[in-house]
């Protein structure tokens, strides 16, 4: 800058941005640079604000919305305009659908050219298209009111249903210089920004009315479990009360997967029979099929902990609604239960337990099997083989049935572990949440992607070359979207090249690769990737024939009643 003002008593918006982060405890910023957030991007660096720097706004923005799960501070993702900002939405709708806390914060062109659509540089109406997908979108035109706009940001990212949150700094206000002491006075600390929300104790009450009258009761756990940090009360009331639980995917590890009363084995079985069910945390959406018959039991009574009110009744009725936050929910009912008072039915935790064991003997069989090439249940028996006695690995899954049969046989032990595509489906989260969760907890990071969902995302290795994240991505290649083609034959629209070398990605940024064509050296790549520390890839050759369309949701996938005159 050769305009450079150096006036001790005036200060900017890029200084104010940085300064008003540091004040509420923010210490990364994940992001893209250009114009016009370089110089904060910089500047936030030098003032010792962690910068990571992604390939693509779409990971960047994946990774805040993690670092938001992990931590239940919002994650922040910092982007240019119009493209850079688009990029960054997806990532922002995905915190938002999986009520994730994080800010995504783009810079914005002229706002008087803007407006009447003139033409500029990156031209775009950012906070109007924001709004759809977030909880909140907001806009600052004026360099004192930055930290406000923060503020405003961080609050309804955290407070109740957490979620995305739109920030749009114009180029005008973060290059505006005003009075040092202006900026100063106008600097916010937020107060409690996710203040507890006390469930009313009629509510408490009526939902401990109706497990004490359960013969047959369940606990279904939700990833809004395990983002309170509940861990400890969650336990102690599975555990006094002896009522089996079911984990969702993202909720697995809050208790460790080979706990005694986990029927995650009996998903079916549990679902159908219960005649009281209890979801903390966990949404009636397609993921439980929305509470209907024929997976629930039609006469299923329901209790349901949830901060938001309004997902009471979404998809069926819930007679015990208990509208707080998980932790003082939990809390409370811990507090006011009777000893005694909730009593599972021996005769149906004895039917589960034969259901459960049934099914795990059925699923050994597959298990311990060794074909060549391998297939999901092999390779995935080899990971975990690899993991065992390394609980505090990170796991990120995604893809169709890499997805499907990982959540099966990757068992957690430690709450928020396991991060996967989520309420969505979504493909693409692999490396933006790998290196999340990797920046935010110093931890190793395993990803297992199937080879179109790392597709997504796959440049980004690169930034955990660059950032020498211990982060191992394990890509199942099976040479496409769910199978590959057969040899010879023309692209169809789900496969891919065969025998692509992924692992090479790897190695052209200065980390590790693997090719690995059967179990035992994929354990002991991934072993000795872990033991290394170092950026890896790991490149898994899977039978192109072994996967199924659509994966577990074939029911999900419409398709032509015609198809067959053809
Ligand atoms: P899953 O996909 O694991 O079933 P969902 O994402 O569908 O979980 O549900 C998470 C639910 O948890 C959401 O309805 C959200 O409002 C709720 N939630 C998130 N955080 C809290 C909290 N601290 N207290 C209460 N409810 C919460
Ligand atoms: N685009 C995005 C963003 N999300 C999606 N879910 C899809 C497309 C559609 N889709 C799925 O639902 S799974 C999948 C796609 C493209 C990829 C499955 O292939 P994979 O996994 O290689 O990742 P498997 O192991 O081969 O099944
Ligand atoms: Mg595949």
């Amino acid at each position: 800058m050769d305009n450079e003002t150096t006036t001790d008593n005036l200060t900017d918006g890029f200084h104010l941005a940085v300064e008003a982060m540091k004040l509420n405890g923010i210490d990364t910023i994940f992001g893209v640079a250009g114009i016009p957030i370089t110089e904060l991007c910089r500047l936030a660096q030098e003032e010792g604000v962690r910068y990571i720097g992604f390939r693509h706004e779409q990971q960047a923005a994946n990774a805040a919305a993690i670092s938001g799960f992990l931590t239940q501070k919002p994650g922040i993702c910092l982007t240019v305009s119009a493209p850079g900002f688009l990029n960054g939405m997806v990532g922002l709708a995905n915190a938002t659908t999986n009520c994730f806390p994080m800010i995504l914060i783009s810079g914005s062109s002229d706002r008087a050219i803007v407006d009447l659509e003139q033409g500029d540089y990156e031209e775009m109406d950012q906070m109007s298209a924001a709004k759809p997908f977030a909880k909140a979108a907001f806009r600052v035109n004026r360099p004192q009111d930055i930290p406000l706009g923060l503020a405003r940001a961080i609050r309804t990212a955290v407070s109740g249903r957490p979620g995305g949150v739109y920030l749009d700094l114009t180029a005008d206000a973060l290059r505006g210089v005003v009075d040092a002491d202006v900026g100063a006075k106008s600097l916010i600390k937020v107060v409690d920004p996710a203040p507890a929300q006390i469930p009313a104790p009629a509510s408490i009450q009526r939902a401990l009315n109706l497990l004490a009258g359960a013969q047959r009761p369940l606990i279904v756990l939700g990833k809004g479990a395990a983002y309170a940090q509940a861990d400890q009360d969650i336990r102690s009331l599975i555990e006094t009360t002896g009522i089996p639980y079911l984990p969702m995917s993202m909720a697995k590890g809050l208790l460790p997967d080979n706990h005694p009363q986990s029927a995650a084995a009996a998903r079916s079985f549990v679902l159908g029979k219960a005649d009281v069910v209890m979801l903390i945390g966990a949404r009636l959406n397609w993921l439980l099929s929305h509470g209907k018959s024929p997976l629930w039991s039609a006469d299923a009574r329901l209790i349901q902990i949830d901060i938001a009110a309004t997902e009471m009744d979404s998809n069926r009725a819930i007679e015990a609604p208990v509208v707080g936050d998980i932790k003082s929910a939990v809390a409370a009912m811990l507090a006011a239960l009777k000893p005694g008072q909730v009593k599972p039915q021996d005769a149906w935790l004895k039917a589960l337990e034969e259901n459960k064991q049934r099914n795990i003997e059925r699923m050994a069989a597959r298990l311990n099997a060794d074909p060549h090439p391998m297939n999901f249940s092999s390779a995935l028996r080899a990971v975990r083989h690899a993991l065992e006695g390394r609980p505090d690995v990170y796991v990120v899954n995604e893809g169709a049935n890499t997805l499907d049969f990982g959540r099966n046989i990757i068992d957690m032990q430690l709450p928020r572990h396991r991060l996967d595509s989520g309420t969505w489906g979504v493909m693409g989260i692999g490396m933006g949440y790998a290196v999340g969760a990797a920046a935010t907890t110093g931890k190793p990071v395993v990803a297992i992607c199937g080879d179109s969902a790392f597709g997504f995302s796959g440049m980004d290795v690169e930034t955990i070359c660059r950032y020498k994240l211990p982060v191992v991505t394990i890509v199942f290649n099976n040479n496409g979207i769910y199978r590959g083609d057969p040899e010879g034959a023309a692209p169809s629209p789900t496969g891919f090249v065969q025998n692509a070398h992924y692992e090479k990605l790897a190695e052209a940024f200065g980390g590790v690769g693997y090719h690995v064509t059967e179990t035992a050296s994929l354990t002991k790549a991934l072993a000795e990737a872990l033991d290394n520390g170092k950026p890896t890839v790991i490149n898994a050759i899977i039978d192109p024939k072994a996967g199924t369309e659509s994966g577990h949701i074939q029911n999900l996938n419409a398709t032509s009643a015609l198809q067959k005159k053809k």
